[in-house]
């Protein structure tokens, strides 16, 4: 191709171009112009659709319970996860706080380590041989030897502890905001953080967690509710109405659903509560539609 390549003819090429000369400009700031008012118009509109978006974008889910299990009324349940067929369970409160390997169909327990009296343990979660303990404002995280519970050392962590699991790379993290992060597990050092939102809505209080298939579930604070979060970006796909699962009340405040644990060799949840005597074995289905009078 040549920069000199003629130029195809007109015969009406001084006719146009002085046709041009005299339209162009205005018919240019016209375009001008309405690159604008298009840009505002859409603009506003992508704003009005923003604005328009529902608070919940995620589907809604609930729950049906295949197993009921007896489960330690005492245990302020903070964490919790099944590996290899065994249970392990962290809980809370001053002078109350351990860290325990259950027996998943009878709730007896098997390894059970009390933490010093000045300690409100945390979410727990393994990674390769160890077990990894977050206190709640005791701003250190204990770890243990997995199998034995033997403590191997305590570091200092700079954040709130509340729940915590874990994927493949990755200690995850949350601390009773919105916030979700994701940890080396040898250095503890943030490698990466998202925010958790339902549509366009942040949603605070994330306690335990579990990590199964490419998702992070999490109870929310004193809510009868399990969250299915994306882990890349946050966004919540999922929300699993819990509420109905414990038929009795119980007269502490404290007591609320907490605790979620996968048994992967049955890909089905492991579900309680602080102080609740029962734990439920569930699987999340899709909720049925609601039926118009
Ligand atoms: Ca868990």
């Amino acid at each position: 191709m040549s920069k000199t390549r003629p130029q195809p003819k007109s015969d009406h090429a001084s006719e146009s171009y002085s046709a041009r000369d005299s339209s162009v400009r205005p018919l240019g700031n016209k375009i001008y112009l309405w690159v604008i008012f298009l840009g505002i118009t859409f603009g506003s509109m992508g704003l009005m659709t923003y604005l328009r978006l529902p608070p919940s974008q995620a589907p809604q889910l609930t729950y049906k319970v295949l197993n009921t299990f007896p489960h330690d009324r005492t245990a302020f349940t903070q964490g919790l996860f099944i590996q290899n067929g065994r249970m392990y369970e962290s809980t809370g409160r001053f002078k109350q706080s351990s860290l325990r390997i259950v027996d998943v169909t009878t709730g007896n327990q098997e390894i059970t380590k009390n933490l010093p009296d000045n300690y409100f343990a945390e979410g727990i979660a393994t990674f390769g041989s160890k077990l990894y303990q977050l206190t709640f404002q005791n701003y250190k995280i204990r770890i243990y030897d997995k199998d034995s519970l033997e403590l191997i050392e305590e570091r200092e962590f700079p954040f709130e502890g509340w729940g915590l699991t874990s994927d493949a790379d990755y200690l995850i993290l949350s601390d009773g905001s919105s916030t979700i992060r994701y940890l080396d597990p040898e250095t503890l050092k943030v490698v990466s953080k998202i925010n958790v939102r339902d549509g366009r809505q942040a949603i605070s209080e994330i306690n335990e967690l579990e990590y199964y298939d490419g998702r992070i579930y999490a109870n929310v604070w004193r809510e009868d509710v399990i969250l299915q979060i994306q882990p890349a970006t946050g966004r919540v796909t999922g929300k699993i109405d819990m509420s109905g699962l414990l038929d009795e009340i119980i007269a502490d405040d404290g007591a609320c659903l907490n605790g979620i644990a996968v048994n992967k060799e049955t890909n089905t949840f492991y579900v309680t509560g602080k102080l609740w005597p029962k734990m439920f074995e569930v699987k999340f289905v899709e909720k049925p539609p609601e039926k118009n009078e």
